[in-house]
């Protein structure tokens, strides 16, 4: 049952595959970018057994430490002390693990929630194993203890040893055996590092440093996609992180995998970057947010900008005699934004001419020599980005001489009437004048 569904998965993984190539593709990117940093936050995120000789990264506060025997030691004389920390990486909820010897002398001593180390001084916890027991300081002035604890710890052996700090939460091992449990209320995050002391001359071997986080990831809203017209201003995406435990917690955006801004950012508060000013097409704003503790979360944004499709003006209808010349249709097409450009004329629905246009520039169209008739003009023009725009202009063409009116008519008629009443008169008299002869 299971190797069936572990078929269907992967035979619908190549579907889709086949059907959305590229935005598949891009999704698999940022997934493998997403699991290697989780991956990273799973295992330990700082070890060092200083099998080559050396101490990358650590910082030498005060003593003579030195890197034998493949492993980390110091030698201090009566009344002496040294303190190392590693500067790599400040971490928040981990667990920091090794192992520690005192060869002779008083006392090996763990630091953690390093903020600072100065000489005579500093910002940290420090868990000390001495002879005559185990217990812990606050370091911040004071230096009194805030845990004393009854265990046993004595030279000539090795201990494993492990703190964790969860919030504000820290508990110590020893030999995998909870040794006391306390909370850190003034130091939650910070560096790990080492520490010795002598009441008497002492000289103790540290080795197998590994920190693992327990740190949580930041987490990140995620912004609608967004798409503009060519030119429109105004767009931006705004993200916001969101994480408890951060150390130096810094971003950085790519555009379609190039890296265009990075910066810090503060839980809670937008990171915002403007998107104007881009020419027509698709791109992928992504955000990485690390929180500096190992942690990290990211997000990608579609922003597409659009064509803004080709204006057009409206030429008034044209009535002309059939016969006369001198007429045309002119159009002006205006687009800030085109491709290949070109238009096609239609007289009546059937193409009669076809060409390319420049914005602002008029398209003319000689319309003289059609018989009487009405006709359509309609013309469309593609700005070549995928917009387009049309308009139809009627041209009527009348006959040349106007027909007679029902007034003219009336009139002759009149006219002939009267004729034949004068002409019957004139006849009527000239009888008349005959007959008085005779
Ligand atoms: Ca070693
Ligand atoms: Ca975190
Ligand atoms: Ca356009």
């Amino acid at each position: 049952m299971e190797r069936k569904k572990a078929i269907l998965l992967v035979s619908c993984f190549f579907l889709s595959f086949s059907i959305a190539f590229p935005l598949l593709q891009d999704d698999r990117k940022s997934k493998m970018m997403f699991d290697e940093l989780n991956k990273i936050e799973d295992a330990a995120v700082y070890t060092e057994d200083f099998n080559d000789g050396l101490a990358q990264g650590w910082n030498v506060s005060d003593g003579n430490w030195l890197v034998l025997n493949n492993r980390y030691e110091i030698s201090v004389p009566q009344g002496g002390g040294g303190r190392t920390y590693y500067q790599g990486q400040q971490f928040t909820n981990y667990s920091f693990e090794g192992k520690m010897y005192l060869d002779y002398g008083w006392e090996v001593s763990l630091l953690f929630n390093i903020q600072e180390i100065i000489v005579g001084g500093g910002k940290y916890y420090q868990v000390i194993c001495a002879v005559d027991g185990i217990w812990m300081r606050e370091v911040a002035g004071t230096n009194e203890p805030v845990v004393v604890h009854v265990g046993s710890f004595s030279t000539g052996k090795w201990y494993s040893f492990k703190i964790t700090t969860s919030g504000t939460n820290m508990s110590f091992y020893l030999n995998d055996t909870l040794q006391f449990s306390y909370t850190t209320l003034i130091y939650t995050w910070g560096y790990i590092g080492l520490r010795t002391a002598g009441l008497i001359a002492t000289r103790c071997y540290y080795d197998d440093i590994s920190v693992t986080s327990m740190n949580d990831s930041p987490t990140i809203t995620h912004p609608v996609d967004l798409q503009y017209f060519l030119s429109q201003t105004g767009n931006s995406i705004s993200w916001t992180v969101t994480d408890l435990n951060v150390g130096l917690a810094s971003y950085t955006i790519y555009r379609n995998d190039s890296l265009i801004a990075s910066g810090p950012w503060t839980s809670g508060l937008p990171v915002t970057r403007n998107v104007d000013g881009l020419a027509i097409g698709s791109y992928n704003y992504t955000i990485v947010a690390t929180d500096g503790l190992g942690g990290s979360v990211q997000d990608t944004v579609i922003v597409n900008v659009l064509n803004v499709a080709p204006t057009i003006t409206h030429p008034s209808d044209i009535s002309y005699v059939v016969g006369l010349t001198g007429n045309q249709i002119s159009w002006i097409i205006t687009d800030a934004s085109t491709g290949t450009r070109g238009f096609t004329l239609y007289r009546n629905g059937i193409l009669i001419a076809s060409g390319s246009w420049a914005s602002g520039v008029p398209v003319m169209k000689n319309v003289d020599g059609l018989a009487i008739g009405s006709y359509n003009y309609t013309i469309v023009a593609i700005d070549g980005l995928g917009g387009s725009v049309q308009d139809t202009v009627i041209v009527n063409v009348t006959s040349p001489a106007p027909p007679v009116t029902g007034f003219d008519n009336l009139v002759m008629l009149l006219c002939l009437l009267g004729s034949v009443g004068l002409v019957g008169y004139l006849i009527k008299k000239t009888e008349e004048n005959a007959t008085r002869t005779k």
